[in-house]
């Protein structure tokens, strides 16, 4: 495999003036006739055309008509040598939809049609120069049988239809607007369509499609919802109108991603369309709109304004995402969104960072770009966007957003592009901030604090450091937004947030006129991705944890606190955490009075994942750090078991079921109580789990029920999860939880399990969702077993990568994630992931993205 760097990017030799495609789907076989207007770019420095494409049959070359032969094939691309200053080239090709197993291209999904293009999946429709820098106006023919397929749709505007004969039909879609290659999409099938309307602020009438499987059409009315509201919100905090007069989404259950922007055709994950309180938990509910809300806003960040090359990936991803997640926080609870998404990033993207695979936010080089569509890309790269907002300020950062869509609009171009945007408008230089983009790995950032009672002056002083990656060494200090409040001793705010900016290696800020020494709040809002040190005292902790203003820190601080908790329990089995269970007892009588914000009371109550402390540990032993906190949460039931209870009755459902966040929280902090009331799998537990199961008249509630079973060995386990199955078992996003659920249990009987599982009817391995609802589910979020001493759990994970390699290479490649930090863990533990990763790079036939994923695991 061969690798691609940034610096030696060119611009594309030929400009495409406009694409016509057309589409025959015929059983068995797709003939794609593709016919393009070339002119010769000024700013080209080669002469040749050259065109990628895969996995298909040329029939015909035709150059300005002409039947055309004086091209070569070769390493997946077609040259032809100076083909002149302005031709039309017209390729005709065979391509195997309905055997592509890769899901990337044309494909089949349940017999329907549709596309992936995104990275580089355009190349295996037809030849063409597949980077996101040549951009066209796209013209689509597709013609189909009419009652297989009597919905055929592509991006932009219907143009013309008709029939033909032997039973086939016609469209034609015009999308006027240019793009790249990577945004066309093709759909074709039996599908059923959920229509509404959207008036854009300037009175325009866009007709809003969904289109699902017929029987799905009830599940739609959260997504239609969630995508008139993210049209709304991006009118008005972001000032952007949608262009075009109908904006589609299509369903698909086999997909490798949970969706695609295709400029007004964008093509989904079911799991990421279809929610209805009764199949879908909140968090899906939640997911559902913030990833309508992604896709829809990558119309103007990635469609209009796109990428000059996919180094610049983050350029539309991070922007997107960091957009995704101020739509979700301005819809429903800032300080819990925010406490999510970070703890996601620190489980997710901290843990890359900390694997030979660490990358910049703007790499210099790849392999496959299909393995760089990673949480360093989407998730860093979102807080990079978040600081830039905090640096600037809410009303700046709109100027520069303003001025980043005049400036380039119907361009492709680059994360610095956008930065100096940031800087134009701000009139600050931002050359600092860049490196960013440009530095791999997570800082760290030290804080040690002094108080001068006779100058009633108050410091703190930082010191950032930045670690090694790979090819990356004695890095440069970076410009950090460091958000500080400051408390008194009785939990009064003394300063408000106050946004302190970080530039040396060691620097220290004066606070003047403190009488006494005050509690300091450091990076609320999580204002910086950094792994944060402070020498506050665990009474510091304490008094931010009840009182800091900022709904983050205030969670941070008793994370803090379980941190430091976790760690004596690791380091002394017998250490004694009574003040730690006590203040667990302080927050359960807060819950108990009824006041305060229920979601971020449970998540107050959750102990960190596993894999956010193995953060924090410089050898990861998870069998070590399960049995801690594990401990800690027997005694803590132990001690408040009453309270607990009390609690959990408090917060039973009462009346109709609702979608409001008063009563998710409600449910969330049931979940959060019934764990810790289980935690021990007694038969008092199991009977617990199996009322609040047979209680549920929702999905929420039965998913937490499966939960706190799922470790158990009672016989209601085996009840529950009959009876789930036997109810939902023709839903298969259902279905994928039901696998998830066994896959997570960290009981004795899993590698049975598993194997039951694997050899279960319902299993496919050519489906994404369902493998990853038992793979992904057991090797992420079932670490004790899959970090099991005997190494059945890497086994596991091995065999399903080498037998997806040749399946699909992107999702077998993305199944290696849980293997790459294996440096980390105990020196048992690494010979064993090691032994799995290197049986892995001796598969034959290795595909270049595994290939990638492994070889650099194992450097
Ligand atoms: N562009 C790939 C899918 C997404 O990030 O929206
Ligand atoms: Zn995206």
């Amino acid at each position: 495999p061969k690798t691609i760097y940034l610096k030696d990017y060119t611009p594309a030799p030929y400009l495409a003036k406009q694409v016509n495609l057309s589409f025959n789907l015929l059983p068995g076989k797709t003939i794609v006739t593709s016919s393009v207007d070339y002119v010769k770019n000024p700013a080209g420095v080669s002469s040749d055309l050259v065109l990628d494409g895969e996995d298909q049959t040329v029939i015909s070359v035709a150059l300005n008509g002409q039947p055309f032969e004086d091209y070569t094939i070769a390493d997946g691309q077609m040259t032809i040598v100076n083909p002149g200053h302005a031709f039309s080239l017209t390729i005709v090709s065979e391509i195997h939809p309905e055997a592509n197993t890769a899901l990337e291209g044309l494909y089949q999904s349940q017999g329907n049609y549709c596309t992936q293009c995104e990275a580089e999946g355009f190349r295996r429709i037809t030849y063409y120069q597949d980077r996101p820098d040549v951009l066209s106006v796209f013209t689509v023919r597709i013609e189909a049988d009419a009652l297989a397929y009597p919905v055929m749709l592509s991006n932009g505007n219907l143009q013309e239809e008709g029939m033909l004969a032997d039973g086939r039909h016609f469209r034609v879609w015009h999308d006027p607007f240019p793009k790249p290659c990577y945004l066309f999409a093709l759909v074709a099938g039996d599908l059923e369509r959920v229509a509404d309307t959207f008036t854009t602020m300037t009175g325009r009438k866009v007709d809003l499609h969904i289109y699902v499987r017929a029987g799905d059409e009830g599940q739609c009315s959260h997504a239609m919802a969630s995508l008139k509201k993210s049209m709304q919100w991006d009118e008005e905090v972001y000032g952007r109108e949608y262009q075009l007069d109908l904006f589609n989404i299509v369903a698909v259950s086999d997909f490798n991603m949970g969706a695609m922007e295709n400029t007004s055709l964008n093509v989904f994950n079911t799991a990421l369309v279809l929610a209805h309180q009764e199949t879908a938990t909140d968090s899906d509910f939640m997911s559902v709109e913030g990833v309508i809300g992604h896709e829809y806003f990558h119309n103007w960040t990635g469609n209009r304004v796109t990428c000059r090359d996919w180094f610049q990936l983050s350029l539309k991803e991070g922007f997107t995402v960091f957009r995704d997640q101020e739509f979700s926080a301005d819809m429903n609870s800032r300080a819990v969104l925010r406490i999510d998404d970070v703890n996601t990033l620190r489980r997710l993207q901290f843990s890359e960072d900390g694997s030979p695979l660490a990358h910049a936010v703007q790499p210099d080089q790849f392999i496959e770009i299909s393995n760089f569509y990673t949480k360093t890309i989407y998730d860093k790269g979102a807080e990079l966007i978040r600081m830039q907002h905090t640096l600037l300020g809410a009303e700046t950062f709109r100027k520069a957003t303003d001025l980043y869509f005049d400036r380039f609009d119907g361009q492709a171009v680059t994360c610095d592009d956008f930065v100096q945007c940031m800087a134009d408008a701000s009139g600050r230089d931002l050359s600092q901030f860049f490196r960013w983009y440009k530095q791999a790995g997570t800082p760290s950032l030290q804080v040690s604090s002094h108080y001068d009672a006779s100058h009633q002056r108050y410091t703190l002083t930082f010191k950032q450091s930045q670690p090694d990656t790979p090819e990356q060494t004695n890095k440069q200090p970076l410009h950090i937004p460091v958000a500080v409040g400051l408390l008194d001793a009785f939990g009064q705010e003394l300063l408000p947030t106050r946004v302190l900016e970080v530039t040396e290696r060691e620097q220290t800020f004066t606070f003047a006129d403190m009488a006494d020494r005050p509690v300091p709040s450091i990076l609320r809002g999580f204002s910086a991705p950094v792994k944060l040190e402070t020498d506050l005292s665990d009474d510091d902790l304490r008094l931010l944890q009840v009182y800091d203003t900022d709904g983050f820190n205030k969670w941070e601080a008793g994370q803090t606190l379980a941190l430091r908790t976790i760690q004596r329990v690791m380091d002394q089995p017998e250490a004694d955490i009574t003040q730690f269970v006590a203040d667990i007892g302080t927050l359960i009588a807060q819950g108990l009075s009824g006041q305060g914000d229920k979601a971020l009371l449970a998540r107050a109550l959750s102990l960190p994942l596993l894999g956010v402390i193995a953060q924090h540990q410089a050898v990861i032993d998870p069998a070590a750090i399960d049995a801690a906190r594990t401990a800690i949460l027997i005694q803590i039931k132990r001690t408040h078991k009453e309270a607990l209870a009390a609690l959990y009755d408090l917060n039973r459902n009462s009346g109709e079921f609702s979608m409001t966040p008063e009563a998710m929280g409600r449910r969330a902090l049931q979940h959060a109580v019934l764990e810790i009331l289980t935690v021990t799998n007694g038969t008092g537990c199991a009977a617990r789990s199996k009322a609040h199961y047979d209680a549920a008249d929702n999905m929420t509630d039965r998913v937490t029920a499966l939960a706190c079973l799922a470790d158990s060995d009672q016989p209601q386990r085996a009840e529950v999860f009959a009876d789930f199955y036997a109810r939902f078992k023709n839903y298969p996003l259902v279905v994928d939880k039901w696998f998830s659920l066994q896959a997570i249990a960290n009981r004795e009987q899993i590698f049975e399990d598993l194997a039951m599982l694997r050899n279960h009817a319902d299993f496919n391995i050519k489906n994404p969702n369902r493998v990853r609802s038992l793979y992904s589910a057991f090797a992420i979020n079932n670490p004790v077993k899959f970090h099991d001493p005997s190494g059945k759990g890497y086994a596991f994970l091995r065999d399903v990568i080498i037998e997806l390699n040749t399946i699909n290479p992107q999702i077998a490649a993305r199944m290696v994630t849980p293997l790459r930090e294996w440096k980390r863990y105990t020196p048992a533990l690494q010979a064993q992931m090691q032994a799995a990763l290197e049986a892995i790079l001796a598969t034959p036939n290795l595909s270049g993205d595994v290939f990638e994923i492994v070889s650099k695991s194992l450097k």
